[in-house]
């Protein structure tokens, strides 16, 4: 009997001392758009890959006065967004924020954004009760034609 709770001790101590990392979170592929004359928000497109289970709670950029994380719907062929507060990370798993779903968008730019630039990125990440910052930049790449138009609020 004692023998089994000093095992079952001994995982429960495994378990809370199973360390994460920054390193266990990794963002590919940031990018946002070159903004048109006028255009005061952009979006970014990102992946984010945590190795262990985790929630995107906010992020930060010197480059915008307000960084809001949206989710994107279609009702009655309505395009709505809405600010979320958490977007899920499941271990493992790639997490793709652009056009469809989920993105970030940068509310309230500072000045342009210009091709070849990169934009500065802070990730707020939770993995448990610990709370990670996540240094990343985004890749302005040119303003095309042809390209889907983001339109906003
Ligand atoms: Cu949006």
């Amino acid at each position: 009997m004692n023998k089994l709770f000093k095992v079952c001790g001994l995982l429960g101590a495994l378990l809370l001392t199973a360390s994460v990392y920054a390193s266990d979170i990794q963002v590919l592929g940031a990018s946002s758009r070159a903004t048109a004359p006028g255009q005061d928000s952009a979006m970014v497109d990102l992946t984010i890959v945590s190795a262990k289970a985790a929630q995107l709670v906010g992020f930060s950029s010197p480059a915008c006065k307000t960084a809001e994380m949206h989710s994107m719907s279609h009702e009655n062929g309505m395009m709505t967004m809405r600010q979320v507060k958490v977007i899920d990370l499941p271990a493992g798993r790639r997490v793709t924020l652009g056009e469809s779903g989920f993105h970030l968008m940068l509310m309230g730019l500072k000045s342009s954004l210009k091709a070849g630039e990169r934009v500065p990125l802070t990730l707020n990440v939770k993995v448990g009760d610990k709370d990670f910052k996540i240094d990343a930049s985004a890749e302005i790449t040119p303003l095309v034609g042809g390209a889907h138009e983001h339109m906003h609020h």
